[in-house]
């Protein structure tokens, strides 16, 4: 039988030796494998004279157990020496410059909308969406908009085919089908703001058939105008980054506000861009008011309990104001030239503390 201390010097030399985890784990099968070195000369203790076991034995086993430590802390050092290269191979030079055939924008109508939610998510409004597709009750009727309105008539409204229950679909006029969508489905208070393109059959310099919209809708106990002005100053100060805004509101009428108005903004027209807070001019830029107790009692709200406000803008002329965009056509044209030009780079998210547009 090979002498035990050689054999330790002879495996511990083999360990040290392997290079890597597949080298280690022949050096263990060989020696503490089933027919491993150090299992064979445990296997003989078996052949051996009582008086003989009782001294050999303890030395085998110290020189199992000196072994299997020796692997396993070798077996520590390879996964450290392996963890530490594959860091080293995979290091990000987080400093290196975007790819530069980036080329692809952000349109100004998604950087508007992206600008705007962000404002009122900030304020604590929820995002809502709904569909373009709608029905006469959602987009009219729960708006207290009667059959007989001139804004019902087909020289508006784009009508879908006539289904077989005779009923007909339309494409949305205004995104307030959502609000009641909302208000029909889920329990008071809201606090809304809904982006969504709307559709009218006009097209002209100043209108498209296919417009984008935001409007916002707050329910709750006790809201009151107060609260809408604070809301939209807000709102102005953020969009249009500056300090204040001098708002105006006059009287108007819409079928779901009671009282309705229109807000215009002070401001000066310089070229084709705009600037806010300072002027001559006014801007109207949305309308507004509490919501008619009648189109709560259409989503199912009690009215003696639940009041709101509610308002409305057009998002393609404020994105125009804002960005100088001369016309609103070119909006809707794909025109890459045109993209390169007025659009955002995909990695300047706006948000309020970074800069909204920067
Ligand atoms: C405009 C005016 C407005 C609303 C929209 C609204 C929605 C519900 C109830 C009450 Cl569900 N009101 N929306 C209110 C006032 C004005 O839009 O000139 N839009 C471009």
């Amino acid at each position: 039988m090979q002498d035990i201390e050689t054999l330790e010097t002879e495996l511990l030399g083999e360990i040290n030796a392997a290079q890597d985890l597949d080298a280690l784990e022949a050096v263990r099968i060989s020696a503490l494998g089933k027919k491993g070195r150090v299992s064979l000369m445990m296997r003989g203790l078996g052949q051996m004279a009582p008086e003989e076991r009782q001294q050999v034995a303890p030395k085998l086993n110290k020189l199992k157990q000196s072994i299997g430590d020796a692997i396993d802390a070798a077996k520590a050092g390879l996964n450290a020496k392996a963890m530490e290269a594959r860091l080293a191979a995979e290091t990000v030079d987080v400093t290196l410059p975007t790819r530069p055939e980036q080329q692809g924008r952000i349109h100004p109508i998604s950087q508007v909308v992206d600008e705007i939610t962000e404002i009122f998510a900030d304020m604590g409004f929820d995002i809502a969406e709904g569909p373009d597709v709608e029905d006469d009750f959602h987009n009219f009727t729960a708006l207290n908009i009667p059959p007989e309105h001139p804004a019902r008539q087909m020289h508006d409204t784009f009508y879908l085919r006539e289904k077989e229950d005779g009923n007909r679909q339309l494409l949305r006029t205004h995104t307030s089908s959502v609000q009641i969508r909302t208000m029909e489905t889920i329990e008071p208070p809201h606090r809304i703001v809904v982006p969504g393109r709307t559709y009218r059959s006009d097209s002209d310099q100043t209108h498209t058939p296919m417009f984008n919209q935001i409007e916002g809708l707050v329910i709750d106990k006790k809201s009151h105008m107060g609260h809408l002005k604070g809301v939209l100053r807000e709102f102005c100060r953020a969009y249009f980054e500056v300090d204040d805004v001098e708002m105006r509101f006059r009287p108007s009428y819409f079928p779901f506000t009671e009282p309705s108005a229109e807000m215009d903004i002070r401001c000066t027209f310089a070229g084709d861009h705009i600037k806010v807070g300072e002027g001559d001019d006014w801007m109207e830029i949305l309308g507004c008011g509490m919501v008619n107790p009648r189109v709560l009692a259409h989503c199912g709200i009690d009215p003696n309990e639940y009041q709101g406000f509610a308002w409305g803008m057009g998002i393609d002329r404020i994105a125009m104001l804002k960005y100088g965009i001369p016309d609103l056509r070119a909006f809707f044209d794909s025109d890459l030239r045109w993209l390169k030009h007025y659009g955002f780079v995909p990695m300047d998210v706006p948000t309020l503390g970074g800069g909204l547009s920067r």
